[in-house]
């Protein structure tokens, strides 16, 4: 087996505060989706994690396997090429860091420059292989319901009250019909980070909406927001509800949640000993 590619792990934290602003700056965009490519990078930093089986520690961000054809091809990725794209400017410009590194560090600016918390993060991944990749299916699917939840994020090593508040992060972007088959946003304000995602749930009125598309909800209102039905199931399941109306309550709750558990996500697959720090704080003042 080839050696693997360097880590940077010699680099400072202000050389990875170097990419944070370059990621920082490239955030807007004129004309794409809601002016604003950060939640499509808070979803790619979400897919590239999320593949971790929390009992044989295969997956997660550690190797970056979605650069290859059968994870970039996996369904649940469908769009994800033009964040990868994306990435890859910044990339070209600071080519030492690892893409594991870059896409998770690509999610923290994305969330924390939308108005989010401050996410810990640390640098460490490494590049991988293509027989890193590991199997279809180990991302939601949208269609099913709490079950299907707490198996896909058991295994990941999150508990009910992790799985709401990293569903959070649905205040931000939207769906898009040609990348999952659903359609449009959960919230009033997509390029914002907030707890809008859980008061919206929670308090406006829900209806399938009537369309040829996948089963989706659209608020009863303005019929311009959508509920997937994985949404649906944390105010259908009692467990999962608890946490939904503390979060919709308490936004401050629902950012520290959201911290801890976002950045648990990040680090998933990542042997421990290729961390050589704490994790540190990146960007502005610390919430
Ligand atoms: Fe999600 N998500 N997600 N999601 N997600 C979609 C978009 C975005 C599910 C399905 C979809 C998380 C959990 C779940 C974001 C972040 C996170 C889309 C639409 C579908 C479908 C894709 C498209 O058409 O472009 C399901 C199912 C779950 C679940 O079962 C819990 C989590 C945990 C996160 C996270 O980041 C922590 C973000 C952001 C988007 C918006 C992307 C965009 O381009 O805009």
């Amino acid at each position: 087996q080839a050696v693997e590619q360097k880590t940077g792990i010699a680099k400072s934290q202000a050389d990875y505060q170097k990419v944070y602003d370059a990621i920082a700056e490239s955030l807007e965009v004129e004309g794409y989706d809601d002016g604003s490519v950060a939640p499509v990078l808070v979803r790619l930093a979400w897919h590239c994690s999320g593949t971790y089986d929390d009992k044989d520690k295969t997956g997660g961000s550690n190797y970056a396997t979605m650069r290859f054809k059968p994870e970039s091809a996996h369904g649940a990725n469908n769009g994800l090429n033009y964040a990868r794209d994306h990435m890859e400017k910044i990339k070209a410009k600071f080519p030492w860091i690892s893409y594991g590194d870059l896409w998770t560090l690509g999610g923290v600016v994305a969330v924390q420059e939308s108005g989010g918390p401050t996410i810990p993060w640390r640098a460490g991944r490494i590049d991988g292989f293509e027989h890193h990749v590991t199997p279809d299916g180990r991302l939601p699917d949208a269609a099913q319901a709490e079950d299907h939840l707490r198996f896909i994020f058991n295994r990941m090593g999150f508990n009910d009250q992790e799985i709401v508040a990293l569903s959070g992060a649905h205040a931000l972007g939207r769906c898009h019909t040609d990348r999952s088959g659903f359609e449009g946003p959960w919230s009033f304000s997509p390029t914002t980070f907030s707890n809008a995602y859980f008061d919206l749930l929670l308090n406006e009125g829900w209806k399938w909406r009537k369309w040829n598309g996948p089963a989706q909800y659209e608020d009863k209102k303005t019929k311009s927001l959508m509920m997937l039905p994985t949404d649906m199931a944390l105010i259908k399941d009692r467990s999962f509800r608890k946490y939904a109306e503390k979060y919709a309550k308490d936004e401050g709750v629902f950012f520290k949640d959201f911290s801890d558990a976002y950045s648990k996500l990040l680090e998933l697959g990542v042997p421990k000993a290729q961390f050589p720090s704490q994790s540190w704080h990146m960007g502005g003042e610390a919430k």
